[in-house]
C-alpha cells in the first residue's frame, strides 16, 4: 500500500522553505525498510541564503544588541519548550533513525539541560583587564562571537549530537546553520520551530538539509562560515576539515572510534557484562563511544563470554518504539550493508564467531534493517574486525594476561574517544585512567554522558571538546584592546 510521504521544510531567516531546485530526499523508516516523510534536497544556492540570512543576523541589534542575561533567559525557555515536547521529538527521532524509543525518549528528555547548562554561562563570559608591564598602557580583553557557525550533524542520535554544538554555540553569541544527516532530518526541522517561541530573532537558527557531498560540502567550504561543528565519521571528519582549509575555518570534529573496554579479573563480573552489553549492543552499536572492543583478563574470560552471550541471546529485538524492546534496527540500508560486510571480514579474518553473525531469521521483523547482535571471540588486535569501526551490533573479544598488556592492545588504535576500565583496585584504575589514549575513561560505568562532562576524542578521533564550561571557548575568540593613558608622542620607528 503506498503511504503518503510527509513533507518537512527547512528553516531560513524564520521562513519555512523547500530547495530552490525543488527537490526531496526520501527518508526511511528504518524498522518497516519504507520512505515516510520527504526532506528538501538543498544545494549551494540554499547554503547561500541560509548563511545570508545567519549573516545578517549576527548583526542585527534583535541579536548583536540583546543582553547575554535575555539571551541566557531565552535559552532557558527553550529548553523548557523542549522539556514540554520532549516525547514527541524521541518519537519522531525513532521513526525516522529506528533506534529505540526507550534511548530516544531519555535523549530528549535530558537534551533540554544543554540548553539550560549553557543558558546560565551567557552572562558568565568575562574578558579580563590586564596586569599592565608599560605604565602608561591599560588593556583589557573581550570575547566575542566567531560569526556564523555550521552544525553538520550525524544520524544517530540528531538532536543530542546537535545540542552538544547549537547550545554552546548560541550561548556565545554566534548565529547558526544546521545540516543534519540526510538519513534523519526530520526531528531537527521540527525542533527549530521552538526558536521563534522561545523568543530567537529570526536568522539566528537555519537549517539546510540535503546530501553531504551537495548541502554538507557547500556549507564546511563557504566563505561566509567561521566554524564547523561537525560529528560523524573520520573520513568524512578529514574532508571537513580539508573543506575548511582554505578560509582557515575554525573546525571541532566530533568522529568515530575503536573503544576498548578492559574487564580485570577483580571486577564486579555482573556489572562488568551488563557494561560490555550497554558498551555494544545498546543503540544497535550506532553510536561512537561503542565499547566495540571488549578486552578480558584471561583467569575470567570464558566466564565473561558465557554471560555475555546469555545476555545478548536473550535481548528482545524488534519495533524500536515498543518501550520494551532491546535491539532495534540499524538506521541506513548502507550501513546495514557496512556492517554484514564487516561480520564477513571478521569470519574471514579467523576471529571465531560465537553469537549470531548476519541477518536473523524471523518473519516478525519484515523488511527492517535488522543484525543479529553478534559476538566474535579469540579475535586479535590486528584484524580488520579489531582495528575498523563497524557502528553496528558486532563485539570483538580480546584476551589478556596483565595490565601492560591491556594497555598496550587499549592503545593500539588509530581512534582515541572512550575507554572502559572495570575493576576493584582503585590504584589500577587511576593507573588506566592516566594512561590509557582516550579523551573519555569510565571506571566501573560505561556509557555516561553529561552536559558538565568535556567530551571528544584524541587521535583520530577528533578535534576539540563538546559539553562542559571549557565547550564554550570553541565558539569564542579573544579581542584584546589597548588603551594609552597618557598624552605622549611616541617614536614611530621602535616597538611600544
Ligand atoms: O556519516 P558521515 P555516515 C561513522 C560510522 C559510519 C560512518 C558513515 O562508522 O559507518 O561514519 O556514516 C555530512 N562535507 N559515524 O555516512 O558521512 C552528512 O550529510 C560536509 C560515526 O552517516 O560522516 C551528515 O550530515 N558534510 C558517527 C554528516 O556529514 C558531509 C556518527 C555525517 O555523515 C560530507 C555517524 C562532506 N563531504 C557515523 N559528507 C559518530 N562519531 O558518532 C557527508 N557529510
Amino acid at each position: 500500500m503506498l503511504q503518503t510521504l510527509q513533507d518537512y521544510t527547512n528553516l531560513i531567516a524564520g521562513e519555512r522553505a523547500g530547495a530552490a531546485s525543488g527537490d526531496w530526499i526520501e527518508s526511511y523508516n528504518p524498522y518497516l525498510g519504507q520512505p515516510w516523510a520527504r526532506i528538501p534536497r538543498c544545494s549551494d544556492a540554499d547554503v547561500d541564503r541560509a548563511v545570508a540570512a545567519a549573516q545578517s543576523a549576527l548583526k542585527s541589534p534583535d541579536w548583536k544588541g540583546m543582553t547575554p542575561t535575555e539571551r541566557g533567559k531565552r535559552m532557558v525557555r527553550l529548553a523548557d519548550l523542549i522539556s514540554a515536547k520532549s516525547a514527541e521529538l524521541g518519537a519522531l527521532e525513532t521513526r525516522d533513525n529506528g533506534k529505540l524509543i526507550a534511548e530516544m525518549a531519555a535523549q530528549t528528555a535530558y537534551l533540554a539541560e544543554w540548553y539550560r547548562y549553557y543558558g546560565g554561562l551567557c552572562d558568565k563570559i568575562e574578558g579580563r583587564v590586564l596586569p599592565m608591564d608599560k605604565p602608561s598602557k591599560f588593556a583589557f580583553t573581550r570575547r566575542e562571537p566567531l560569526g556564523v557557525v555550521a552544525c553538520i550533524t550525524a544520524w544517530n542520535s540528531p538532536l543530542l549530537l546537535l545540542g552538544w554544538k547549537l547550545a554552546p554555540a548560541l550561548a556565545a553569541g554566534n548565529t547558526v546553520v544546521i545540516k543534519p544527516s540526510e538519513h534523519a532530518s526530520v526531528s531537527t526541522l521540527d525542533f527549530v520551530s521552538l526558536f521563534e517561541d522561545a523568543g530567537f530573532p529570526p536568522g539566528v537558527v537555519n537549517t539546510v538539509t540535503g546530501y553531504g557531498h551537495e548541502a554538507g560540502a557547500a556549507l564546511a567550504a563557504h566563505p561566509g562560515v567561521a566554524k564547523v561543528a561537525f560529528t560523524g565519521g573520520d573520513h568524512t571528519g578529514q574532508k571537513i576539515y580539508e573543506a575548511a582549509a582554505p578560509t582557515l575555518k575554525h573546525v571541532g570534529l566530533e568522529l568515530g572510534g575503536k573503544s576498548p573496554n578492559i574487564i580485570f579479573a577483580d571486577a564486579n563480573l555482573e556489572a562488568a557484562v551488563m557494561g560490555a552489553v550497554s558498551g555494544i549492543f545498546a543503540a544497535t552499536g550506532q553510536t561512537c563511544i561503542a565499547g566495540s572492543r571488549l578486552l578480558v583478563q584471561r583467569p575470567v574470560h570464558d566466564e565473561v563470554v558465557g554471560r555475555l552471550i546469555d545476555v545478548a541471546k536473550a535481548a528482545r529485538m524488534g519495533d524500536p518504539s515498543l518501550t520494551d524492546t532491546q535491539v532495534g534496527p540499524v538506521t541506513t540500508r548502507p550501513q546495514h550493508q557496512h556492517i554484514l560486510n564487516m561480520i564477513e571480514a571478521g569470519k574471514a579474518g579467523g576471529a571465531e564467531c560465537l553469537l549470531g553473525g548476519g541477518v536473523p531469521d524471523r518473519t516478525e521483523l519484515g523488511d527492517g534493517w535488522f543484525v543479529e547482535p553478534t559476538i566474535f571471540a579469540n579475535v586479535s588486535n590486528d584484524m580488520t574486525i579489531a582495528r575498523q569501526e563497524v557502528f553496528g551490533p558486532v563485539l570483538s573479544i580480546i584476551p589478556f594476561d596483565d595490565d601492560d598488556e591491556a594497555l598496550a592492545i587499549a592503545n593500539d588504535t588509530i581512534y582515541g574517544l572512550a575507554a572502559g576500565v572495570w575493576t576493584k583496585d582503585m590504584a589500577r584504575a587511576i593507573h588506566m585512567s592516566d594512561e590509557l589514549e582516550a579523551g573519555t575513561v569510565w571506571v566501573n560505568t560505561y556509557r555516561a554522558v553529561s552536559f558538565m562532562a568535556p567530551f571528544g576524542g584524541y587521535k583520530r578521533s577528533g578535534i576539540g571538546r563538546e559539553s562542559g564550561q571549557e565547550a564554550i571557548d570553541g565558539f569564542l575568540q579573544t579581542k584584546t584592546v589597548w588603551i594609552e593613558t597618557e598624552e605622549t608622542t611616541a617614536n614611530p620607528f621602535i616597538i611600544r
